[in-house]
């Protein structure tokens, strides 16, 4: 972000209560790691141009956005993961964000009320807030946290004493029973969403709010969809960004600029027109989330001559792989409809968790993806356990697996690099 334009936001971070010098020192570090992982690759495609400019405005324009909506009488809803329907939310005519979880910040303040051994997305939400440098969260107006893994679920009772926190209660099996919890967590969900905007839930505004958040799913299935071309073309980077920018995102517009980036993929296939080497290994990542700006492994894999061609991850094909079904009649209806949809994502904090490895699979063929890498945050248990599983399953398949656990510092570059080499050049 130019210095004129931190200028110009400079009274709306104030008035957020942002701590200006800590926000500077990120705001000075984003657009290096950016340009350092996505302005040195070449033949990107012309729609990425848009991707460009949100990164520069990631605490400008869109804040800014948000504040609007607000002076209106709007709310903002900021969340942490996955199983938190945004078409209730945005029914409710509130505005849903992904709040920032994904770089190393504030650490000394984090430590003093986490455990060193915290995964890195825990410490690094817990920071963010502690350092006041997320304009996200200072804008929310409710953040919604969910029953997960346990380190999410003790931090938020850390993390509601500084925000206004609303803790959703996520069955860890799919019974039917488990479904029954689910769905009266959804109502549960409603009323507290309802009391925070004042306006009512009806057949007619959650109709619209999942045909649009499935129109934002399905242009991102348009996107990753052209990757499964011989000449892949878009980088994993470009694509991973694309599903991190999706979280915070104005939806119709990010509807819009995904479907143009995939006219212009689809175009590319047809000319047989790649962004790698034909002979380039094909990757398919898979494990934590990569919130914004961690861009490490995919850098690392596409720097070594690698493409990732899929990600099987929150921050890829789980989040757009299903759509919420809209032949719903009856408000009811679709609300069963909505917990159908989300109790169906397949996450490591489920046991047992088999519907993730068979996505692994079949996602592996489709794409036909030459190895897998298993990302695990470091400390992150859900992940690092069930990767002896994926393992398992993708070897029998004749899949080599790379298994990576890491955090959020550049520290470990050297090593990551010198074992994804040696992993692609196996792999080929
Ligand atoms: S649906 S993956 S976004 S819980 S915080 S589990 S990295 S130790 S984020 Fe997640 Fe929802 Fe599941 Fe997706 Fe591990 Fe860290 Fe826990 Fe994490």
């Amino acid at each position: 972000m130019s210095g004129e334009a931190m200028n110009s936001y400079g009274q709306m971070w104030s008035d957020l209560g942002i701590n200006l010098p800590a926000h500077c020192a990120l705001l000075n570090a984003i657009p290096k790691m950016y340009g350092a992982a996505y302005l040195t690759q070449e033949n990107r495609p012309e729609g990425m141009k848009y991707f460009d400019f949100v990164l520069s405005e990631i605490h400008g324009l869109r804040i800014q956005e948000l504040q609007e909506h607000k002076a209106k009488g709007g709310k903002v809803v900021g969340t942490f993961c996955l199983y938190v329907p945004e078409e209730i939310i945005r029914a409710l005519g509130a505005l849903n964000v992904g709040l920032c979880a994904g770089a190393e910040w504030g650490y000394n303040e984090v430590e003093r009320v986490l455990p060193r051994n915290t995964c890195a997305l825990i410490k690094s939400f817990v920071g963010f807030k502690m350092d006041r440098v997320c304009p996200y969260v200072e804008s929310a107006d409710l953040v919604i946290g969910e029953t997960t893994c346990d380190g999410k679920k003790k931090a938020y009772e850390i993390f509601g004493e500084m925000a206004p926190l609303y803790v959703m209660e996520l069955p860890q099996m799919k019974k039917p029973g488990d479904m029954v919890l689910w769905r009266a967590e959804i109502d549960r969900l409603v009323e507290k969403l309802e009391e925070l905007t004042g306006n009512k839930l009806t057949a007619e505004n959650l109709a619209a709010a999942i045909k649009e958040v499935n129109d934002k799913r399905r242009a991102l299935q348009r996107l990753n969809a052209a990757r499964k071309a011989a000449r892949v073309p878009i980088s994993g980077l470009d694509a991973l960004l694309a599903v991190q920018v999706a979280f915070y995102d104005d939806v119709p517009r990010f509807t819009q600029m995904v479907n143009g980036i995939a006219d212009e993929l689809e175009a590319r296939v047809a000319a047989g027109e790649g962004v790698a080497d034909a002979d380039a290994p094909r990757i398919l990542v898979t494990g934590s989330p990569m919130a914004i700006p961690n861009w490490k492994v995919h850098d690392v894999i596409e720097k070594a001559g690698g493409v990732v061609v899929a990600e099987e991850m929150c921050t890829g094909s789980r989040y757009y792989d299903t759509l919420v079904a809209e032949d719903g009649t009856t408000l009811e209806g679709m609300l069963d409809d909505v917990a159908e949809k989300y109790l169906d994502i397949n996450c490591a904090c489920f046991t047992p968790n088999s519907g993730r490895i068979d996505d692994i699979l079949a996602l592996a063929k489709e794409y036909k993806a030459d190895g897998v890498v298993h990302y695990a945050l470091q400390f992150c248990s859900p992940y690092a356990i069930e990767a002896y599983s994926v393992e398992r399953a993708a070897q029998a398949e004749g899949l080599p697996v790379l298994k990576i656990d890491t955090d959020y510092s550049m520290e470990d570059v050297g090593q990551l690099s010198t074992r994804i080499e040696a992993f692609l050049e196996m792999v080929k």
